[in-house]
């Protein structure tokens, strides 16, 4: 097995991959950096940002490909980029929405406006704009989850379900009313959050449980 590192953020994207890891029981030295700017992270990634993983001392950056640098350390024959050809196409045909679309166009904009504009005028109204993008764009994952609506891609588990978790979570971090408003992603997400895995990163990264348990 190569040389795993693997830099995150409790609650930021990098959940996804970070789950992965433990899904794979892989040994992997995992960092919180607490300072992102140039000159602490500038060598790590030129982009700074997180998540960033390195295999023996090559760094990958971006969820989409992290996953699958991850995915490709699993025993032959796994189907965590899908059971096909066309299902793999489908993997990455959500990852790249969720990863250029969602993340980047509309949580980049109702979080970090200032990157669409300089003029401090427009910052509300692409917040306010954002705020309905994701929520189409919420519309849009529930009326796509594959057969059975259990999964995101065909009727097993893929890397996707993992960053459609992140997602779900940002959601409820907005106050959007996921379950109410989106069941069949909020069904999807009940099921994932079932594996060992899931529970423990989220402990791991000491956030709570995505649902509560009923008293
Ligand atoms: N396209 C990148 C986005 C990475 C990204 O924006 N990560 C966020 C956390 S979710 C980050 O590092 N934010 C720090 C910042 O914006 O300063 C990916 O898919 O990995």
């Amino acid at each position: 097995m190569p040389a795993l590192k693997f830099w995150h953020y409790p609650g930021s994207c990098s959940l996804a991959p970070h789950i992965l890891l433990r899904e794979l029981n892989l040994d992997v030295e995992v960092i919180q950096p607490t300072d992102l700017s140039a000159a602490a992270f500038g060598t790590i990634n030129p982009k700074l940002r997180i998540p960033v993983l390195s295999i023996d001392g090559e760094i990958v950056t971006e969820v989409p490909a992290i996953l699958t640098a991850i995915a490709q350390l699993a025993p032959a024959g796994h189907s965590l980029l899908g059971k096909t050809p066309l299902e793999t196409a489908r993997a990455y045909e959500w990852m790249n929405w969720l990863s250029g679309y969602l993340h980047g166009s509309c949580y980049g904009g109702l979080w970090r406006p200032e990157r669409f504009t300089d003029d401090s005028g427009a910052l509300q109204g692409i917040k306010e704009k954002a705020q309905v993008n994701i929520k189409n764009a919420y519309g849009f994952v529930e009326e796509r989850l594959g057969a059975g609506g259990l999964y995101a891609v065909g009727d097993g588990f893929t890397v996707v379900d993992l960053y459609l978790l992140v997602f779900y979570r940002w959601g409820k971090q907005i106050g959007l009313e996921m379950e109410r408003e989106f069941p069949k992603y909020t069904d999807a997400m009940k099921n994932l959050v079932k594996r060992e895995s899931v529970v423990k990163t989220l402990e791991e990264t000491k956030l709570a449980p995505v649902f509560e348990a009923k008293i």
